[in-house]
């Protein structure tokens, strides 16, 4: 399979993410892609490129996604930020002010003229610092991923969007979760505007695909399944229950599989065959992975025990679907794991063709 990776990643590197009552070094570092290129260097699966998509073919791209008020606030934020204070450019942008939900009568019809007011309509945590070239480094990112949805209309079995900064946290008008443009949806977006009537995403990422799940959940077409920690104890906490199987024409078109912090590979196994019948009786022509790592029994911020070599055993149960699939590249933070691990589950994905 084709890697396409982003060669403006590293424009995007947070200084601190707050964490339990204080800023803490980043976890989501440049670093973390580098080990999977070299693996890749190692255990080639196929030609490394960059994406080759025009800045227009982008645009329109994204905007099948997100909203246009939120992408003109991320162009914007960084020259916002500094504005208020030359100062400003030697630091992150964090939140620190939040509407909540409209359910608490602040409204997120009117948008504040205040930066940090600004910040906290469209961001849910103070863990997605964003700095400079955050916004250069989330479009090389998105670019990686429709030129991986692109390879797969072309007739390739799989493509691999190998970036970062993650995405599946990103929802339509939000950024959290160290993500910012939702790669794995626009590539599912993508796949559907080139002609496939049934697309899934099964999102093996350790925390819930939320900003996917919201960015279809009233859709029929795109099929959207997480096997994740369960949101009563873990991140993002406000999403990703069992019960929640999508709305109006989506009604029946979203699968969650929340499973306790400290599962092991057996029962997550047992959780993503369910989630690739699902996929199987929905009659999917096509499928994205939000390809986590951080299932990872070495994880520094999750709970589940997975090892090394279960992701092999891993990629063979995603092909077993046996529909073309984009890989998009998202968590995973045991840093010098993360290139092996997602080169077994990809080589597992490969071997089993
Ligand atoms: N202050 C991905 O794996 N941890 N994102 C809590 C909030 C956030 C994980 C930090 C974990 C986000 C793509
Ligand atoms: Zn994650």
């Amino acid at each position: 399979m084709k890697t396409f990776h982003n060669p403006h990643q590293a424009m995007h590197q947070g200084q601190q993410e707050m964490f339990r009552g204080r800023l803490v070094p980043c976890h989501e570092v440049p670093a973390r892609l580098d080990f999977v290129l070299n693996e890749l260097q190692r255990r080639p699966l196929g030609t490394l490129e960059t994406p080759a998509i025009t800045a227009a073919e982008l645009d329109a791209a994204i905007a099948r996604v997100h909203t246009q008020r939120y992408t003109d606030f991320l162009a914007n934020a960084w020259d916002h930020w500094v504005a208020m204070d030359p100062a400003n450019a030697q630091r992150d942008v964090l939140p620190s002010v939040w509407p909540l939900g409209n359910q608490h009568a602040f409204r997120a019809d009117v948008l504040p003229l205040n930066f940090a007011a600004r910040l906290g309509l469209f961001a849910f945590d103070a863990g997605s610092p964003l700095m400079a070239g955050t916004w250069v480094a989330a479009r090389g990112g998105a670019a990686c991923a429709l030129a991986a949805a692109r390879e797969v209309l072309g007739g390739a079995r799989s493509a691999f969007a190998l970036t970062r900064p993650p995405g599946h946290h990103a929802g339509p008008d939000f950024l959290g979760g160290y993500c910012f443009l939702n790669n794995a949806a626009i590539a599912a977006q993508a796949l559907v505007d080139g002609g496939e009537s049934h697309v899934a995403v099964l999102d093996v990422d350790y925390h819930h695909g939320n900003g996917t799940q919201t960015i279809f959940y009233e859709r029929a077409d795109v099929f959207t399944v997480s096997v994740h920690g369960d949101p009563m104890t873990e991140y993002p906490f406000f999403l990703g229950h069992a019960d929640e199987r999508g709305a109006g024409p989506g009604a029946g078109f979203n699968l969650n599989l929340p499973l306790p912090r400290g599962t092991g590979f057996a029962a997550w196994r047992a959780a993503l065959d369910q989630g690739l019948q699902a996929v199987k009786d929905f009659g999917a022509g096509a499928l994205v992975v939000p390809m986590g790592l951080d299932t990872f029994e070495g994880d520094p911020i999750s709970g589940f025990t997975l090892k090394t070599e279960d992701y092999l055993d891993l990629g063979e149960a995603l092909a077993s679907a046996g529909l073309p699939t984009v890989f998009t590249f998202e968590g995973g933070y045991a840093v010098d794991a993360v290139g092996v691990n997602a080169v077994n589950l990809l080589e597992g994905f490969q071997r089993a063709g």
